[in-house]
């Protein structure tokens, strides 16, 4: 581990093990807790409280079994299909994470080439380190993350300006009214090094986007929100956003179904089931155990996605099987940023793609279309079908 008050080199550095000691995503994983400042990799790892939910999304995987076919003639497997009525060559984008350029100088400029080189979705953060029409002069398939604080004059103005730089989408981050408790962060006093700031909001909440910096101890992220996010957002907002946005609007972080037919009445055109990578709410269900739950509520009116935990071919597999049209992922990306830059990143997204090739091969379904609830059951040995 190293010295976590080690600040960021300036320039990139260099990889330190080459491609093929990276065999799965944890390398990734394992290689970006050397690579990082411990500031830097608590803050990607860490959870709300004692990370039960976080550990969840994990767990939640291991409650479902696959049931695979076979003879069905798998030598050809098609992954695309659609989201938000665009084509996506496979079900798996790229969740929003806030401050890319504490993983590498290149921050979510990196990010955007690697998902682009697949062409992968990426889901923009309005906390980003570089400003959002920079990310989308890359041509990355790009929908932009909105957290709207109290001046609500900021949020039209980003709403604004992602539409006039061709985001395909605009997505709500419902479950922040305030930070969850993120205790490494307070441990190690989270802020941004000099140079980093919040690229998107150059007046929040200091000159140049800069964190207040000189706590005697906290994370700054906190601070922030607790200054300057909205928490009295309310589903008459969604109506307002929905008056001043022309692209369709995701609800990202629902996790019932009450809130699922709330959305669906309000008009949304997409619902992420998250719980924020476990770093909200402590004590919320696994997004996987949300996911059914969504989905039954909307029955197709809504297009359902989800993200946490996702970490293999299977998992996207379970994902769908159980209601969602694509799964997002976080850390992996950043670990893939951190270890290699646009190349690290490319890297997680082609292995993610290429295991979930292998996982519709193995389970005998040829494409997308054939990944229904009759491929998942549940593990207590309850073998005998869904
Ligand atoms: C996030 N997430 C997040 N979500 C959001 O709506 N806006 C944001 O700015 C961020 N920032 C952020 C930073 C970091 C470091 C992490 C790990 C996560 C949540 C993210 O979009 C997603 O819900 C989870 O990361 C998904 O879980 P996994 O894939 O990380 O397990
Ligand atoms: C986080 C916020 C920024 O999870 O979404 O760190």
């Amino acid at each position: 581990m190293r010295d976590p008050t080690e600040s960021l080199k300036d320039e990139p550095v260099p990889d330190i093990a080459q491609p093929e000691d990276r065999v799965g995503i944890e390398d990734f994983e394992r290689d970006a807790r050397e690579r990082l400042p411990q500031m830097v990799f608590d803050y990607y790892e860490g959870g709300a409280g004692d990370e039960w939910t976080l550990a969840e999304n994990r767990r939640a995987f291991d409650r479902w079994v696959l049931r695979p076919r076979f003879l069905v003639g798998v030598e050809k497997v098609d992954l695309s299909t659609t989201l938000l009525g665009r084509p996506i060559p496979f079900p798996i984008g790229v969740a929003p994470t806030a401050f890319h350029r504490l993983a590498h100088p290149d921050g979510e400029l990196a990010t955007a080439r690697g998902a682009l080189s697949l062409g992968a979705v990426m889901v923009v953060s309005t906390i980003s380190t570089v400003p959002l029409e920079e990310v989308a002069a890359t041509g990355v398939d790009r929908w932009f993350q909105l957290y709207v604080m109290r001046d609500h004059s900021l949020a039209e103005d980003l709403i604004r300006r992602a539409h006039a730089a061709g985001y395909r989408a605009l997505v709500l981050t419902v479950d922040t009214p305030q930070l969850g408790p993120r205790l490494r962060d307070v441990r190690n006093r989270f802020t941004l090094p000099p140079g980093i700031g919040l690229a998107n909001l150059p007046r929040l909440p200091m000159p140049d986007g800069r964190l207040p910096g000189g706590r005697a101890a906290g994370s700054e992220l906190s601070d922030l929100f607790a200054a300057e996010h909205d928490a009295s957002l309310s589903w008459d907002d969604v109506a307002w956003l929905r008056s001043v946005s022309p692209m369709p609007l995701v609800l990202k972080g629902i996790l019932t179904a009450e809130d699922a037919r709330l959305a669906a009445e309000a008009g949304v055109d997409g619902i992420m089931v998250s719980n924020h990578g476990g770093r909200q709410l402590d004590g919320a269900p696994a997004a996987l155990d949300a996911l059914p739950e969504v989905a039954e509520a909307v029955d197709e009116h809504v297009e359902v996605m989800m993200d946490g935990g996702v970490r293999r071919g299977i998992d996207v597999l379970k994902a769908l099987a159980l209601g969602a049209r694509a799964v997002f992922v976080g850390r992996p990306i950043l670990w893939g940023l951190a270890c290699g830059g646009e190349e690290g990143v490319r890297r997680i997204l082609e292995m993610l793609r290429d295991d979930l090739t292998l996982a519709m091969r193995l389970t005998g379904r040829r494409t997308i279309a054939e990944v229904d609830r009759s491929l998942v059951a549940r593990a207590q040995g309850s073998w005998g079908g869904p």
